[in-house]
């Protein structure tokens, strides 16, 4: 049996008790997870402050840079254990884990890597009462040990995009990956030793959130700033924690994400957009469509044909190459999952397509698969309009003027993502900029530009990351002023 243990200072430490990673696909244990306690996670920030006044605190920015770059060769050098870890922690098919998660975390780092050396300082020069001058500039300098806590839906992807500019801005780090996903955290042990990292500056600790690691990593007063991936609910909880020790947080939290399909849609280009907003990763991302607006004249058209997609994608084996769809994380989050299915019916929908359990007649029985699921007829305000599910799981809704479906899209007091489906480019223009979130996307989803500012309003998170947002999270700035 595989063991992940507490990485800290360059050594794996056991934990004070054992708990089993399951894979979802089959109900199989695949490993024993240690379990740090209060005293592991301290070691862990300890570690880290060590690291931090160490060697690693006294690299310029082009050599931590270079140490970056090494790190992303070392994750594609592991490619396969990497692909394999997380299809196994996950049940995420093993295309979409080599397409999407791997090599995206090689990614992380490149671009952190390249940006920390041309990012910009900020300069003024002042004009002082007196008519002379001062000269106001900026400089950056790290914040310290930050505490990183991520899910489990995207666990290295999600990881590395705050473990890369960290590290980039010359934090060192302490991790709490989720409980349910707690290997490729733990392989990326293996790259930062391999990547010549100083001991200290990358330490993982596994556990679960309250009263357990997570808790007491956000609690513990030696840790400088955190950065949290996960529920709305989750992050609420964190911020409480945090604020007796006035730390910075950066939060990306739930969404329950709406799509604009208009009658003038490129309707094939939008159906394949749609299928994967809606059912990618299992409908398992953050940024995932649960409402779909679509305009009259063509409703019934792509209701008939989102059923279409939804009914032929490929269900099954996550080591089968052409599994399109893998099983939910956990028995229970399928539970949670199933529950809105059921309400779904309570609260008067149509089941368009799914809606309930797959049989496969072999060992996936075992696992936690739910079938993907389009429903109709609900009210604007039923619940499984408002909550997130995070499942496999979209309600199409008709809208018969731009302002209405621009008004029903922002009626969520979330605010993570929106995409616009229309070959108008005024249009989309138009209604993209009065979305309420963070991130829309026009004829496309998911499309990435590591660069630009990601994250969401309200329930959706509090600040931004990505690009100069990054780096300006995981640093200080002490602005300077010299009278000329
Ligand atoms: P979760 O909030 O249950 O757990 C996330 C992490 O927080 C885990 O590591 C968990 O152990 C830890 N945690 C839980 N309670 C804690 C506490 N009190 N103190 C400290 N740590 C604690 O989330 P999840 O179920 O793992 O992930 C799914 C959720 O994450 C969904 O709501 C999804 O929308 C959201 N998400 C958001 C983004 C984004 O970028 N906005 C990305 C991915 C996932
Ligand atoms: O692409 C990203 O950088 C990112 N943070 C994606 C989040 C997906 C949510 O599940």
């Amino acid at each position: 049996m595989k063991s992940f243990r507490n990485y800290i200072d360059g050594q794996f430490v056991r934990g004070f008790r054992e708990f089993p990673d399951i894979n979802p696909a089959d109900g199989t244990v695949i490993a024993e997870v240690t379990e740090a306690d209060r005293d592991i996670v301290d070691q862990a920030v300890q570690a880290a402050r060590k690291a931090f006044a160490g060697s690693w605190g006294r690299l310029n920015t082009h050599e931590r840079a270079a140490c970056l770059h090494k790190i992303a060769d070392a994750i594609e050098a592991r490619f396969d254990r990497f692909v394999a870890a997380e299809v196994a922690d996950t049940g995420k098919p093993i295309a979409l884990a080599s397409r999407l998660d791997v090599p995206r975390a090689a990614a992380n780092f490149r671009v952190f890597a390249d940006l920390i050396k041309t990012a910009p300082l900020e300069s003024f020069q002042t004009e002082t009462p007196d008519g002379k001058n001062a000269l106001n500039y900026a400089v950056r300098k790290p914040r310290g040990v930050v505490g990183i806590i991520t899910p489990w839906n995207l666990p290295l992807l999600l990881l590395t995009w705050k473990v890369a500019p960290a590290l980039a801005c010359g934090n060192t780090v302490v991790v709490k990956p989720s409980e349910e996903t707690p290997a490729t955290a733990t392989l990326l042990s293996e790259v930062m030793k391999e990547a010549g990292i100083p001991d200290g500056v990358y330490n993982v600790v596994h556990g679960f959130g309250p009263n357990s690691a997570g808790e007491f990593l956000t609690q513990h007063p030696d840790v400088n700033a955190m950065t949290f991936t996960g529920e709305s609910q989750t992050g609420a909880a964190i911020m409480k924690t945090v604020a007796a020790s006035v730390k910075p947080v950066s939060f990306e939290l739930g969404g329950k994400n709406a799509a604009i399909v208009f009658a003038d849609c490129d309707f094939e280009e939008t159906l394949s957009g749609i299928s994967d907003a809606v059912f990618l990763n299992t409908g398992q991302v953050c940024l995932c469509a649960e409402r779909v607006y679509v305009e009259r004249p063509i409703f019934d058209r792509f209701v008939g044909a989102l059923k279409s997609k939804a009914e032929t994608l490929r269900m099954g084996s996550p080591l089968e190459q052409s599994t399109q769809i893998g099983p939910l994380i956990s028995k229970q989050h399928r539970e949670k999952v199933l529950s809105y299915y059921k309400l779904a019916r309570e609260e008067g929908a149509t089941v368009v397509a799914g809606g309930g359990v797959p049989q496969f007649g072999n060992a996936l029985d075992h696992g936690c698969y739910v079938q993907p699921t389009i429903y109709t007829g609900l009210r604007e305000s039923a619940r499984c309009v408002k909550e997130e599910i995070f499942g496999p799981v979209c309600h199409v809704a008709p809208f018969d003027a731009e302002d209405e479906a621009i008004v029903m899209a922002n009626d969520t007091r979330y605010g993570l993502a929106a995409s616009i489906w229309t070959t108008n480019l005024k249009r989309g223009h138009r209604v993209a900029q009065q979305m309420n979130v963070g991130i829309t996307w026009v004829n496309c989803w998911f499309l990435r530009d590591l660069r630009t500012p990601f994250g969401g309003v309200g329930l959706s998170g509090i600040g931004r990351e990505g690009g100069m947002h990054s780096l300006n999270f995981y640093s200080e700035l002490n602005n300077i002023c010299i009278r000329l």
